[in-house]
């Protein structure tokens, strides 16, 4: 069953700069998604998951292929699909962990601003556990950010945006498990820590176009979800079908490698991975 959007879903996108809630799968599945993760969890340090999750675990590779993703993503940036980056938000029960107000996209050094961010719920993502927070709107303005490396800010850098947000402007993005959100890369987002008794994850996947470029030339890595890639711009990796593969770890760590240098560029520690 095609899942695209409907004319009205894709205004109230481009009106408020995010769309939700989507439903990615069912609740068994998503429940299915967490286990293969936690699994791979008891094998893996504790950050190695954090980046590029799809490279080591078959089954995250999976659901970012899922039609009822991919579909509504194909609404907003064309056929010809990439994955720019999986990253896992998991957010421990009782924990500090939050994640400040920011955009995306100031950091990411991309030539255009065509991405979009499905955040698939594999547990509830709610008030109480720290579901993510959007300014409807905010997506039509670049922002400067500042810096902070504070400890339990889950960001690359800590970074915050240097203008204030009236909490009163934002909205919850409570999700139930399996369901996600669609966001664009200029909106402002933050989340607050989780105060439930459960983990609160999340999986951040990144879609651009084929045609999307990374600024000064840099190849990073990109994996092929639908369509074709004609233009070369990203190293494809096809991912393993083994968890924690020698070519899945490879890729990652090449991956890191290559986007560090853009996404912690002009700062003045690298104090943490990617
Ligand atoms: O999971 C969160 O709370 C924040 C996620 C986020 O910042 C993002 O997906 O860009």
């Amino acid at each position: 069953m095609a899942t695209h959007l409907t004319d009205g879903q894709r205004a109230t996108y481009e009106e408020q700069g995010y769309l939700f809630p989507l439903q990615a799968c069912t609740r068994s599945e998503a429940q299915a998604y967490r286990d293969a993760l936690e699994v791979v969890e008891t094998k893996a340090e504790k950050t190695a998951l954090k980046a590029n999750c799809n490279f080591l675990i078959p089954e995250i590779d999976a659901l970012t292929r899922l039609p009822a993703i991919l579909d509504p993503v194909e609404s907003l940036i064309g056929p010809d699909i990439l994955i720019w980056g999986c990253s896992l938000f998991a957010k421990n029960a009782g924990t500090e962990s939050y994640v400040s107000w920011h955009q995306d996209l100031n950091y990411w050094g991309l030539e255009s601003d065509a991405q979009v961010t499905a955040w698939v719920a594999l547990t509830p993502a709610t008030v109480e556990s720290g579901c993510m927070r959007f300014v409807p709107g905010s997506h039509r303005q670049i922002v400067e950010h500042r810096d902070t490396f504070a400890d339990e800010n889950m960001l690359t850098r800590g970074q915050e945006l240097t203008v204030d947000v009236d909490e009163a402007d934002a909205v919850n993005i409570e999700l139930s498990t399996g369901e996600f959100s669609l966001h664009h890369g200029r909106t402002f987002h933050a989340s607050h820590p989780n105060r439930s008794t459960d983990r609160r994850i999340g999986v951040a996947i990144r879609y651009i176009p084929t045609k999307s470029r990374q600024e000064g030339g840099i190849r990073t890595l990109a994996t092929l979800v639908r369509g074709q890639d004609c233009y070369n711009h990203f190293e494809l990796f096809d991912p393993p079908t083994t968890a924690l593969s020698v070519e899945g770890i490879a890729a990652q760590r090449r991956a890191s490698e290559r986007s560090n240098s853009i996404l912690y560029r002009g700062a003045e520690s690298h104090a943490r991975t990617a």
